[in-house]
């Protein structure tokens, strides 16, 4: 099959099912398949309509098959940012995502999608994990930040970004537009939301300093839509709380504060058979729902998540359709067994529209 016949079939495969979801006759699918048809055989591609790219997104969320969070699929904001044509341009974009994505505590799943890939590719491309991220840094072995982020924190001061060396230094937002130089944008502090993490009935936790941005926003994958490649398409939900307190302040080679919270709790943490590790998660955990929910910002506890999942199973069921789904990414890192995603299975098939991974351009 030459390119522009996959491409076709990909377009009429994604035009064919969305319309009847979407509720749309055949016969106006099958007029849209025949100017895609047209427009590709005249341009090598072809533009999606708001519509198209609206309920595109939406299936590539319901698709994710790592994702816990799919119940809400269909209430997906979509912001059409395939205008912009600047980094410039997509860093304001990029903030009024933030802002209104935030909204203020009450969190919104929001999509903002650039410019598709084309030949010659002019396109943006978005060097960061997520529009909001905490540096890291090592200097002498000493480790400051996030471990997770020593690679790319190295290209920001590369850049000639410079951070203040703290254990929460927000990244500026990094774009690139084709081969070009990419250009550096620090967020306005306001913009993002933080939670200091205290605990409900341990005394002085809010003394360990621990603390958590509000929005998760993935920003490096890449959106496929009916063959169409979109390497700028930033998303977010709301947080998981494990994703904070099982994963990203306690994995050992990230913020590692497990020990920490052990100490202040004064756990006997001279064996491991004390369990002092599964007694500081759980606090941990505890303490960052709790802190978040004290804040006002949307999280949502790993049981809830489950149950949520479940019931995205069952309407997915009763719509005819069958769930994928990657089982050892679904489980949630603490108690995996107390939610019945772990004692189910689920075929890792993948089905497009979806998110990629795509190589990193550093
Ligand atoms: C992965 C929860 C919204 C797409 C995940 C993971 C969790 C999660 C816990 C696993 C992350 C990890 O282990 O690192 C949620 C919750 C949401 C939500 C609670 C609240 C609304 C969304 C939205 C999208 C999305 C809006 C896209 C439109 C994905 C994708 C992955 C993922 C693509 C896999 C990421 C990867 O492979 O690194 N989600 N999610 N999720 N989610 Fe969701
Ligand atoms: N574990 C990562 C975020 C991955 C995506 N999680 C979500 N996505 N909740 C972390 O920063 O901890 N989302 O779109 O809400």
């Amino acid at each position: 099959m030459s390119v522009t016949t996959s491409l076709l079939y990909e377009a009429e495969r994604f035009i064919r099912t969305s319309y009847a979801e979407l509720g749309i006759a055949p016969a106006e699918a099958e007029t849209r398949i025949r100017a895609i048809e047209l427009e590709i055989r005249q341009s090598g591609t072809y533009t999606h309509t708001e519509e198209e790219l609206t309920h595109g997104a939406k299936l590539a969320w319901r698709n994710s098959n790592r994702c816990i969070g799919r119940l809400f699929w269909d209430s997906l904001r979509v912001r059409d940012a395939r205008a912009a044509s600047t980094p410039a341009q997509a860093a304001e974009h990029l903030v009024d995502h933030i802002y209104t994505a935030t909204n203020g505590g009450k969190i919104i799943p929001t999509i903002t999608i650039f410019a598709p890939e084309t030949d010659g590719d002019e396109s943006l491309r978005i060097w960061n994990h997520q529009l909001i991220r905490y540096a890291g840094y090592e200097q002498d072995g000493r480790m400051a930040g996030d471990p997770a982020s020593l690679d790319f924190t190295s290209q920001c001061r590369a850049l000639g970004w410079r951070g203040q060396g703290s254990d929460y230094d927000v990244l500026p937002l990094v774009i690139q537009k084709g081969n070009a130089v990419p250009e550096w944008f620090p967020l306005p502090p306001d913009a993002v939301l933080e939670v200091e993490l205290d605990h409900p009935e341990v005394p002085d936790f809010q003394r360990l300093g621990l603390k958590w941005y509000a929005v998760p926003i993935i920003s490096d994958m890449s959106l496929e839509i009916g063959g169409i490649r979109y390497p700028s398409a930033p998303f977010n939900g709301w947080y998981m709380g494990t994703e904070i307190g099982s994963r990203n302040l306690a994995d050992t080679f990230r913020y590692n504060k497990l020990p920490a919270v052990a100490a202040h709790l004064g756990l006997d943490t001279s064996r491991d058979s004390s369990l002092w590790i599964d007694r500081a998660l759980l606090e941990l955990n505890t303490a960052v729902l709790y802190s978040f929910k004290r804040s006002g910002v949307s999280i949502v506890d790993h049981h809830t998540a489950a149950s949520q999942f479940r019931r995205f199973e069952e309407r997915e069921q009763d719509a005819g359709r069958s769930v994928t789904g990657d089982w050892t990414w679904l489980i949630p890192p603490m108690s995996p067994a107390s939610t019945h995603i772990f004692h189910a299975a689920y075929k890792n098939e993948l089905k497009s529209p979806m998110f990629r991974y795509q190589e990193r351009p550093y």
